[in-house]
């Protein structure tokens, strides 16, 4: 580990294959990808963009698991090792704060993020169009829906994992009711997870960067870091068949994290193997989840690949930082808060 301090708790069981000899990339691919493959539970046929949390000594996972019906619904699913798991063929049975069942008509591409010893996931929902659904459970048995975060239109929502000058901190991406040929990153605070105002865009599109100039939106829980908040995000270009989703990472600052301290310029990973670019939706890799453990700086990142299967894949976090401010561009306003 080198000069990076990384806030969190120690996870000394985190998934982790060192970098391939003779592969120079920043991030690298685990070798027994994919780790979720067709057709996981009697009811799903795909598991892909999905959030996974430390759990006791094990793991948590909150799945999206499009069905046999082809809508798609969150299930939980649970691991030892991070990479072998047991998911529920059921999707989540939620109730809402008055104790009344509450079924959302489909949810997708969820996030979840431990506030004190609350899990929170936040997913896109049906709400007259797609918006960001919001829930909570403390053990992954019980869950509770909350208010949506957002109205429509809204399917990336991440919340960071504390209060940040006493507020909490959302990063979304609004959008429109189709397949949305444009979306930028932006920033809402609260002070109670109801209430969202005080809006930034953070984030644009990047056009001279063909990866990421259609549109962006956040990937996994920012990072807490002494350089800033590390984010990884998707960026997705337009070629004549469809859209390419790839991954990059950003650094937000600390204090303000409206602020884009820096940008990766080139893509950190992009569809390449069988199994991201071939399957229900081509050439699609997108990020939801990431582990951390501080000591050591090792990050497993967890990425739908071609809306078929899950993946993992790996990075130093010092590397990762080192890197960013090596290969940055950032873009007209990023540095900015854009009001
Ligand atoms: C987005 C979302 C993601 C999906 C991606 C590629 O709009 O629906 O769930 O991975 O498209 O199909």
């Amino acid at each position: 580990m080198g000069s990076t301090r990384i806030v969190g708790e120690p996870l000394e069981n985190i998934p982790w294959q060192p970098r391939p000899a003779g592969d120079d990339g920043v991030v690298w691919r685990h070798d027994g990808n994919p780790i979720i493959g067709w057709n996981p539970t009697r009811r799903t046929a795909r598991v892909f963009n999905s959030a996974v949390v430390p759990f006791g000594d094990a793991f948590v996972g909150v799945f999206r698991a499009d069905h046999r019906d082809g809508r798609p619904q969150i299930h939980v699913g649970r691991s030892q090792d991070g990479l072998t798991w047991e998911i529920d063929d059921e999707d989540i049975k939620w109730t809402d704060e008055s104790g009344a069942p509450y079924q959302p008509f489909y949810a997708y591409d969820p996030r979840v993020v431990r506030l004190d010893d609350t899990y929170y996931i936040i997913w896109c929902t049906d709400f007259g169009g797609p918006a960001l659904g919001f829930g909570m459970t403390r053990d992954f048995q019980e869950f509770t829906r909350l208010e949506n975060l957002t109205i429509p239109f809204n399917r990336n929502g991440v919340l960071f994992p504390r209060k940040v000058n006493d507020k909490y901190l959302l990063l979304s991406r609004p959008s429109d009711s189709g397949h949305t040929p444009f979306g930028d990153i932006y920033l809402s605070e609260s002070p109670d997870l109801v209430h969202w105002g005080r809006h930034r865009r953070v984030m644009s599109r990047s056009v001279p960067e063909w990866w990421q100039a259609v549109k962006i939106g956040s990937g996994p829980v920012p990072i807490e870091t002494s350089e800033g908040w590390l984010l990884l995000y998707h960026g997705v270009s337009g070629p004549c068949n469809g859209f390419v989703y790839s991954f990059g990472a950003a650094l937000l600052d600390l204090e303000n994290p409206a602020k884009v301290l820096y940008r990766t310029r080139d893509y950190l990973l992009t569809p390449e193997e069988p199994y991201e670019t071939v399957g229900f939706v081509p050439n699609v890799a997108f990020p939801c989840a990431t582990l951390c453990d501080p000591g050591t700086g090792r990050l497993t990142i967890y990425y739908g690949a071609a809306d078929t299967y899950l993946a993992v894949a790996y990075a130093d976090v010092d590397e990762l930082i080192a890197h960013l401010k090596e290969n940055s561009a950032l873009v007209p306003g990023d540095a900015e808060e854009f009001r």
